[in-house]
């Protein structure tokens, strides 16, 4: 059987900025929060550090040449903001904004499209500490002009831009369980309110970056979504998963494509809703090209009398303790389909770590991760399926090209197709990015 995707679906490979980068302290880059938080003890596994990190930012040409071995069609990056503006606001600094430039023009060079980001969870220490993160409304402005700057000088080659990966990720992390800078934990009706501000500074972003922009570009967001699968494919096990969907991803979608906030959801919050100012919800729904959605496994709604996103305990589970649930893909893009109507999707992130090691055959290093063949190949499946509905799913980007520094987690979690070395840099393609490759040639599976 030949699972087939539709024609020009675009196949890529992600990343983000300070889990590749390393190299902090060149060219004029300034301490991201990241830096500084990974300093205080206790936070990040093994103490470690995005400080080295894959020295993507010296080794990009080898990289690039990666992605074209591989026949990527599209390399999703994320922008550093501490190297572009270093204060925050201001002074914008050439030696960052070319780094970038460089990289581009090598990707394009290979025929590789360049897919932005200009926020993936890391911002000048120094806004951070002033503002306390996405705590302050000032912050929504201070990243639109940031959002303009990158695209002035980079949206005549970059054409596709998200403005903020995971939103819900930023908040969770951040402002709930403390795992990820700022490290709180703050009440409910703030939560809110750093959630809007955050969503404010999506939709002032996107209205700073076209009218920035010179020529039109294809900008949207990036949502973790919490996906759910029914059990059985019958009536009611799928309704009950979309009304689930809606329970977890809504409060953060519903806005971003209607304007307004899930009435249901907002009722319930009762006094604990955010402050809204006049203008807000028409910028935070201001209509995108696209939206992208990251999801690596799903809770599974049993019917609809149970009607809660749960974790069947047998399933086969990667490192980081997720299930291995190949339908996600599929109800994801449908429930998301059904549910927002957003346009064109694409799966930004999708992947899984192991912990692979490289061995030696006959004098070449090898990286036999079938694991993660078996589950990429299973996910696509779904994917596939997803198409042949007829929901509009342009592209497919797998997390990650490289292994990487994996936040919290530090360096233990290999997430790559990619196997690197953290002390030499090298790079050793693993078997799943061979079948990858051969995903790609064929736009399809076999
Ligand atoms: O590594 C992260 C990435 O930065 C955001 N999405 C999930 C990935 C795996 O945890």
């Amino acid at each position: 059987m030949r699972y087939a995707f539709p024609e020009g679906f675009l196949w890529g490979a992600a990343t983000a900025a300070y889990q590749i980068e390393g190299a902090v302290d060149q060219d004029g880059r300034s301490p991201a929060n990241w830096d500084v938080f990974s300093r205080q003890p206790g936070r990040i596994y093994n103490g470690e550090s995005g400080m080295r990190a894959c020295n993507h930012y010296n080794l990009y040409k080898e990289d690039v040449s990666l992605m074209e071995g591989i026949g990527l069609h599209a390399y999703r990056f994320s922008i550093a903001w501490s190297r572009i503006i270093p204060d925050g606001k201001g002074a914008v600094n050439p030696k960052g904004l070319d780094f970038y430039s460089r990289l581009v023009d090598e990707l394009l060079a290979k025929g590789i499209k360049p897919v932005a980001t200009c926020y993936h969870w890391d911002m000048p220490a120094t806004l951070e500490k002033k503002y306390t993160g996405w705590k302050s409304r000032e912050m929504c402005d201070i990243f639109a002009e940031y959002c303009a700057v990158l695209v002035k000088a980079l949206g005549d080659r970059v054409e596709m831009w998200s403005t903020i990966n995971e939103p819900e990720v930023i908040l969770s992390a951040g402002y709930k369980s403390g795992v990820h800078p700022p490290g709180l934990k703050v009440e409910l009706k703030e939560y809110r309110q750093v959630s809007h501000n955050l969503m404010l500074a999506h939709g002032r972003a996107l209205s700073a970056m076209r009218a920035a922009a010179p020529r039109p570009l294809k900008i949207g967001i990036v949502h973790n979504s919490a996906s759910v699968s029914p059990t059985m494919e019958t009536e009611g096990d799928i309704d009950a998963a979309r009304h689930e969907f809606h329970r977890l991803n809504s409060w953060l979608l519903e806005p971003l494509v209607k304007g307004r906030y899930a009435e249901d959801l907002w009722n319930e919050a009762g006094n604990d809703v955010p402050e809204i100012q006049d203008g807000d919800m028409e910028c935070i729904g201001a209509p995108t090209d696209f939206l992208g959605i990251n999801t690596y496994f799903s809770g599974l709604s049993v019917s609809a009398k149970h009607g809660a996103r749960e974790f069947e305990k047998w399933y086969p589970r990667t490192m980081v303790d997720w299930p291995v649930t190949p339908d996600t893909l599929y109800w994801t893009m449908r429930f998301v389909h059904e549910l927002y109507e957003p346009g064109d999707l694409y799966i930004t992130e999708n992947g899984c770590a192991y912990p692979d090691q490289v061995k030696e055959v006959n004098g070449t290093p090898i990286v036999e991760d079938f694991a993660r063949i078996n589950y990429l190949r299973e996910y696509l499946k779904g994917l596939c399926r997803a198409t042949q509905d007829g929901i509009p799913v342009k592209g497919y980007f797998v997390w990650s090209l490289l292994d990487n520094f994996e936040w919290a987690g530090g360096y233990q979690y290999r997430f790559g197709i990619t196997h690197v070395n953290y002390e030499t840099f090298t790079r050793t393609p693993k078997e799943s990015s061979k079948f990858y490759s051969r995903v790609i040639q064929n736009n399809g599976i076999e």
